[in-house]
């Protein structure tokens, strides 16, 4: 049986390419929401409706495990999916708020994400949770995920922007969260204005996770051969095709 995995756009293939890097061999199927991306705007009524919509779509596949690739969708639904599914669900949230407090020195961290994250609290929540003197620096960053699904080109205008919301980060935080999953896409925009930072991408993480929990449940793909990956997106199948194929460095045969 293969593993779901889905975001609102391309932003979930960083999680997808991590684990295709530790887990060869599963079968997996990826949905991009890019007909209703970005959802990092929207309401968390709306967003929890798509994700309800998409995990049906996925019970379809007879999928043994989810990953919500999205941080958006993980804040708001990943409680839901989790009382509604029979099957494990994993969001990318809880695994690099861990791998931020293991990485920080000053309890400081910072953390870029869409509006509705960092106005959820979820990286800082999820972080008090296990460590109540670490303060944590959300910054919700709303241009960033349209700029990325529509082609994010090096000009100096675009590194304003993102100038623009590292200067809202005190300077004494010494690690950055990419707490949304599209991000990771545009990183060197981010070191480049962040010297001397240690960066967390929960995608790498969220791979880590999801290979143990199958240890765990005994459901690893044990054949040798090399796993199907099969993408589907609900918007433009050729844009999707050009901003993938960037993205994992590989030419894609079929989207649906
Ligand atoms: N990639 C998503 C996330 O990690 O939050 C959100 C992108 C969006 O829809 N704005």
């Amino acid at each position: 049986r293969p593993i779901g995995i889905f975001d609102s756009g391309v932003g979930g293939l960083t999680v997808l390419k991590e684990i295709e890097k530790i887990l060869p061999h599963e079968n997996l199927i990826y949905f991009g929401d890019n007909l209703r991306a970005p959802y990092g705007s929207k309401s968390t009524e709306e967003i929890l409706k798509f994700t309800l919509n998409i995990s049906d779509f996925f019970i379809e596949k007879n999928v043994k495990m989810l990953i919500i690739a999205c941080n958006t969708a993980t804040a708001v639904a990943l409680e839901v999916l989790k009382g509604r599914l029979n099957i494990p669900v994993i969001g990318v949230i809880a695994p690099g708020a861990i791998s931020a407090i293991n990485l920080t020195k000053k309890n400081k961290i910072g953390v870029f994400s869409t509006p509705v994250t960092a106005k959820m609290n979820a990286y800082k929540n999820e972080i008090e949770k296990i460590n109540k003197d670490i303060e944590v620096y959300q910054i919700g960053c709303k241009p960033l995920c349209k700029m990325i699904e529509s082609e994010w080109e090096d000009t100096e205008e675009n590194q304003d922007i993102i100038k623009y919301y590292v200067e809202k980060l005190p300077t004494e935080i010494d690690v950055v969260v990419f707490g949304c999953t599209h991000y990771p896409i545009i990183k060197e925009y981010f070191y480049r204005e962040l010297e001397g930072k240690q960066f967390v991408n929960p995608a790498k993480e969220t791979a880590l996770e999801v290979k143990k929990l199958l240890k765990k449940l005994k459901l690893l793909n044990k054949r040798d051969s090399k796993g199907k990956v099969s993408f589907y997106t609900s918007g433009s199948i050729n844009k999707f095709k050009q901003l993938a194929e960037k993205i994992l460095d590989r030419s894609l045969e079929k989207i649906k």
